[in-house]
């Protein structure tokens, strides 16, 4: 069968992340014509973030991006991409992704700033003025323990909130984030006409006019009735008064979210008919990238945050995970586990142990012996979200045959290498388990910058006794993006939803194929067993240390 797409047909998909802005875009038959990226650490050096984020220093959990850099950090990879040749004019439809639950706040009046937009001046100049606050909550910040307790309190407890929306009430969720502005910025709060997700955001600044809010990544708000995929109006009341006009409508992921503005078709040369589709969030899209489509499959990304994600038709909402709406089907749900402490926290003790390097953290993985001996540990550079405890790091010996255990101040080098990553995965496994995600796994997938480290990903198989495999790119957020442009664009082109199956017609897409070259096998005979053993282990040290530090 051939292509449902015209030849000359190109689809364009970003991924607006934590560290930075990528592309990805692919031709009609879904081969990689051209990828770009913009760090915002290092390529917008004069908004003084590290690694995209603003931290509060005082401690208090508080975390931020400048909403300014985004805008500009669009502008800045449209031009790179010009520089490249890059032929906008053969654009049919672009989509996104955008880092999860980080919100964006529209000054009264914005939005007839956004539909005029003139291509003589740049983006920034002209948006300078239309945040009624400059500093966007981003999805690490943990400063609303008390806005989420007050949330599930008013909708009659953290299950019910689960039930009703897919998750119960986390610290980054935006509604717990909007309460709080309402709370302690009431002028900001009522100088908003419109708050949208960093996905919407983006897609409102592609078509000059506020973008619908994605159903999908909608699910990660504690504001949407999961069922209904429609605002709930008792986690509405629960969160801020007024907020449903300030939010806007919902659409499908695969809706169209405008056409193309006339800044970006004159200024770039887009086609003025290119389609702009509903922007998502990261992981769903990743899930997309990755054309993940059986129930027996898990994908892990290890990303700046580490995410376990699979499908399924029967979600059980529980206290622990979240639930959304399948950003590729008409219907059935993604499930989903999130650590914050993912790529930054290895980064650290890859800094500390192995002189800054992935060669010789790597090497130490290689040397040391499965199981580290005993040496288990916890890493926390931020505020975890699971389990939920704060910045601290815990070494202890334990000894699984008398079921005892030391606390230790430190291991040695290659121990520690080991024990970070054999602990983050023996979390996952444990907390994947607990959440009903399939363990051990058909098998699993992994994407993000980690899992271009072979030694990671061989510890992974042992853990979860299953084969690793990885697509040909890492940066499948984006190429998930440029997949939904497609699928957006086909749905579209035939008046109603189509399966993402007929995007594949005529083969898969390039980059997303699993890779045998790539493929790590199951782990040994045995390992898997024993992984459990020390799991456990884990799981109830785990369990005191949540009892004695972590927030109730
Ligand atoms: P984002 O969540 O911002 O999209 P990426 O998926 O691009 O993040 O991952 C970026 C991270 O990948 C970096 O912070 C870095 O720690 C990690 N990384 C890159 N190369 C390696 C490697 N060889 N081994 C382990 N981690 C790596
Ligand atoms: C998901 C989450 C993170 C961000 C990272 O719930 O908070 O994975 O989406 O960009």
């Amino acid at each position: 069968m051939g292509r449902p797409f015209p030849e000359d047909a190109l689809f364009l998909g970003f991924d607006s992340s934590t560290q930075s802005l990528k592309a990805t875009a692919l031709d009609s038959r879904l081969a990689i014509v051209a990828s770009e990226i913009v760090h915002f650490a290092s390529d917008l050096p004069h908004y003084k973030t590290s690694d995209g984020v603003y931290r509060d220093p005082s401690g208090g959990g508080r975390i931020v991006s400048p909403t300014l850099m985004w805008v500009e950090a669009l502008e800045l990879l449209l031009e790179k991409l010009r520089r490249e040749n890059f032929e906008f004019s053969r654009v049919v439809a672009v989509s996104g992704s955008g880092q999860q639950h980080g919100s964006v706040y529209w000054k009264k009046a914005s939005s007839a700033s956004l539909a005029s937009l003139d291509p003589q001046s740049g983006l920034l100049l002209q948006l300078s003025e239309a945040f009624s606050t400059k500093e966007s909550p981003i999805w690490m910040d943990s400063s609303t323990t008390s806005q989420c307790r007050e949330i599930e309190k008013a909708v009659g407890g953290a299950l019910e909130v689960s039930t009703l929306t897919g998750s119960r009430a986390y610290e980054r969720f935006t509604g717990p984030q909007i309460r709080k502005i309402f709370e302690t910025q009431q002028d900001v709060y009522d100088d908003t006409e419109r708050i949208s997700l960093v996905s919407s955001f983006m897609a409102s600044l592609l078509i000059g006019g506020y973008a619908p809010i994605d159903e999908t990544d909608g699910a990660g708000m504690n504001l949407m009735d999961l069922k209904e995929r429609a605002w709930s109006k008792i986690a509405l009341e629960a969160t801020a008064p007024g907020l449903e006009e300030k939010l806007g409508k919902l659409a499908p992921a695969h809706a169209v979210a405008g056409v193309i503005s006339p800044y970006f078709a004159e200024r770039f040369h887009f086609k003025k008919s290119c389609l702009v589709i509903q922007w998502s969030g990261d992981n769903p899209n990743s899930l997309a990238g990755l054309t993940l489509n059986s129930p027996g499959d898990l994908a892990i990304s290890l990303g700046t945050s580490d995410t376990i994600f699979g499908i399924t038709d029967h979600p059980q909402p529980r206290l622990e995970g979240h639930v959304f709406p399948n950003p590729v089907d008409s219907s059935g749900y993604m499930v989903m586990l999130c650590y914050k402490n993912g790529s930054l926290t290895r980064e650290d003790i890859r800094n500390q142990f192995a002189g800054g390097s992935w060669d010789v953290f790597s090497e130490y993985l290689e040397e040391t012996p499965a199981l580290n001996g005993g040496k288990l540990g916890f890493y926390y550079k931020e505020h975890e979200i699971l389990p939920p405890l704060p910045v601290g790091y815990h070494r202890y010996t334990v000894d699984v045959d008398s079921a005892t255990e030391r606390e230790v101040d430190r291991f040695d080098a290659p121990s520690e290498v080991r024990a970070i990553v054999e602990g983050q995965l023996l979390s996952i496994r444990a907390h994947s388990e607990r959440f009903g995600l399939p363990v051990p796994p058909r098998r699993i997938v992994a994407t993000g910058g980690a899992s271009a480290n072979r030694s990671i990903l061989r510890v992974m198989a042992a853990v979860f006794g299953c084969a690793v495999y990885t697509v040909q790119r890492p940066d499948s957020a984006s190429l998930g993006a440029a997949l939904r442009a497609a699928h957006g664009w086909l749905c579209e082109e035939e008046g109603r939803f189509v399966p993402i199956s007929r995007v594949y017609e005529g083969g898969g897409p390039e980059g997303t194929a699993l890779s045998p070259k790539l493929a790590v096998p199951a782990g040994e005979d045995g390992a898997f067993g024993a992984y459990g053993e020390l799991m456990r282990r884990r799981m109830e040290i785990e369990r005191r240390l949540v009892e004695k530090l972590g927030r109730q």
